[in-house]
């Protein structure tokens, strides 16, 4: 079975339940919401009888679920924990059956989710409700509403969202709710706001008001990528610096918030998001922002290959909380032409235990991102048992299917790039190297062939057509670009090298697609080959 997560405890027999022959659930008052991912089931397939109860002394998301003989049994901390077991259950479940099982879970981060804060085109409406559908069957309880290229968000961010979009949004609330995710909406107003004006503070919640209507209770204030310095002569009349008027309008806000509904969260990305505690700007606002208004961090870099736990420890005593982290994987907005592919690896447990949240920033293919996301629930669930390789075999298979499998981890493993997988080159780079060096020319034959073919095996067995049209063009490059390779060998073999021709094909190639495939090794071999032959 392929878990994604993988719960915590989990003993499974080879015998099957038996039908019970009728479709019960019996539960708390007011878990309808939980436990409806199976009595969907229930009602397509019949059964069995199922108990809920509450338990007091679980965590609120720690759950126990087993599935005995004759009947299903769960005891969960909360709703959200009870709906968690219903998606464990349905992992369980191949079509026709289900195994006697017993599973005791909890996860090991409290938050887990996405963040939607790239530059570029956003998710399309439908894909972000497919997106917190896949974040509540994987266990992830947290989605931040941040595109940087919507308006509304950032540039004209004190304009008030059109009827049609505002009825949008509140639907992606809605979603978000059924599946237990915490809807958190994000501002980002410091590319033009005067933070002093009470004029301006009420514009901005103006606009919180109402997304609160809709039942948002979470709110982002992100102030990233903006001068370092602050901008409005009024400004500087009444802060002393920049981390002084963010601080305090995040507590003006906070108080805001907090007056209307004391449930109210309010997170503060900051101007200087990727350090380890040591410019003014850190220590300042983690002095001066009140308690309970949580801080986000992109690690040591902008984008971190690694976070460890030093890492956390210091960013944690500047801003004296634990850190919330906005994680730039796999995010491709200053890459677009490249699809990260791989697992998330460099954060341990050491670390994940010293925050408050993580949030993965995706790509702007949001289908192509779950290959990643997969492995982020998987992480974040359980840190203590996680193996990047079984969680991107899970994932791959909950995105594509057991059937596409082998396919698509072949395209996944050639769309890792070096940059975050320093360790391991796409599969292609040893054929290359073994035939510089040894001038043997079938292996790489043999792996350019399959690269060639490669997408039209995609083609046939992916079913999700959001998900191969984000992959077409990374596809048609990779069936290009092998080809190409082939025809090199072809002429190599028969000493009849046309370079010229090799090179107008590999322009157009290039001009017709921005794609990368494979980190650029074979480009790159054939044009050295080309410079070295001719
Ligand atoms: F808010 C931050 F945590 C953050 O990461 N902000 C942006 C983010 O929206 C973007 O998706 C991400 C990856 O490109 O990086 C941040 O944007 C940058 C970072 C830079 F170093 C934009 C320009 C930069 F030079």
């Amino acid at each position: 079975m392929h878990w994604l997560p993988l719960p915590r405890e989990l003993t499974v027999s080879e015998e099957r339940l038996p039908f019970a022959g009728c479709h019960a659930i019996k539960h708390p008052a007011g878990w309808e919401g939980a436990v409806r991912p199976l009595s969907a089931l229930g009602e397509a397939f019949g059964g069995w009888t199922a108990f809920f109860e509450h338990d007091a002394s679980l965590a609120p998301e720690a759950y126990r679920l087993q599935i005995e003989n004759g009947r299903i049994r769960v005891q969960a901390g909360s709703p959200r924990a009870a709906f968690y077991a219903c998606h464990t259950l349905l992992q369980a479940w191949d079509g026709k059956s289900l195994p006697i099982l017993s599973v005791a879970d909890a996860p090991t981060l409290a938050w887990r989710g996405v963040v939607e804060g790239f530059y570029g085109v956003p998710w399309k409406h439908a894909a972000r409700l497919r997106m917190l559908d896949f974040m509540g069957a994987h266990k992830m309880n947290i989605y931040l509403y941040a595109p940087k290229d919507d308006p509304y968000h950032r540039d004209r961010w004190r304009d008030p969202y059109p009827p049609e979009e505002a009825e949008r949004l509140h639907e992606l609330v809605q979603r978000a709710q059924q599946n237990f995710i915490e809807f958190v909406f994000c501002i980002s107003p410091g590319l033009s706001m005067v933070y002093s004006d009470p004029e301006e503070f009420q514009r901005l919640v103006a606009k919180i008001e109402a997304v609160q209507a809709m039942g948002v209770r979470a709110f982002g204030l992100l102030v990233d990528d903006i001068p370092e310095e602050l901008q409005h002569e009024a400004d500087r009349a009444v802060y002393s610096s920049l981390a002084h008027a963010h601080a305090d309008l995040a507590n003006r806000l906070h108080h805001w918030l907090k007056e209307r509904d004391s449930t109210s969260w309010l997170i503060v990305c900051p101007t200087f998001y990727h350090n380890r505690g040591e410019p003014p700007y850190v220590k300042e606002l983690g002095e001066r922002t009140e308690r309970g208004i949580s801080i986000m961090w992109t690690g040591p870099k902008v984008v971190s290959r690694e976070i460890t736990h030093e890492d956390a420890e210091l960013f944690t005593l500047a801003i004296r909380r634990k850190p919330f982290v906005w994680d730039n994987y796999p995010v491709n907005d200053y890459e677009p032409s490249r699809l990260l592919m791989g697992p998330i690896t460099g954060r341990d447990v050491e670390t994940l235990v010293r925050l408050e949240a993580l949030v993965s920033n995706p790509m702007n293919q949001a289908e192509a991102s779950k290959i990643a996301l997969g492995t982020y629930a998987d992480l974040l669930w359980n840190a203590e048992a996680y193996d990047p390789q079984r969680s991107w075999d899970a994932a791959i298979v909950h995105l594509v299917g057991e059937e596409a499998l082998p396919a698509m981890r072949e395209f996944c493993q050639q769309n890792l790039w070096s940059r975050h997988w320093k360790e391991a080159p796409p599969e292609i780079a040893s054929a290359i190297e073994e035939w510089q060096k040894s001038g043997d020319t079938e292996p790489l034959r043999s792996a350019l062939t399959r690269l060639a073919t490669l997408p039209r095996r995609l083609r046939q067995h992916i079913t999700q057509t959001e998900l191969l049209e984000e992959l077409e063009p990374w596809l048609w490059r990779m069936e290009q670009i092998s080809k190409l390779g082939l025809e090199l060998l072809d002429q190599l073999e028969e000493e009849a090298l046309r370079p010229a021709r090799i090179l107008t094909e590999l322009e157009a190639i290039r001009n017709a697609s921005e794609a990368i495939v494979c980190d650029g090794w074979i480009e790159r071999w054939i044009r050295e080959t080309l410079e070295e032959f001719a």
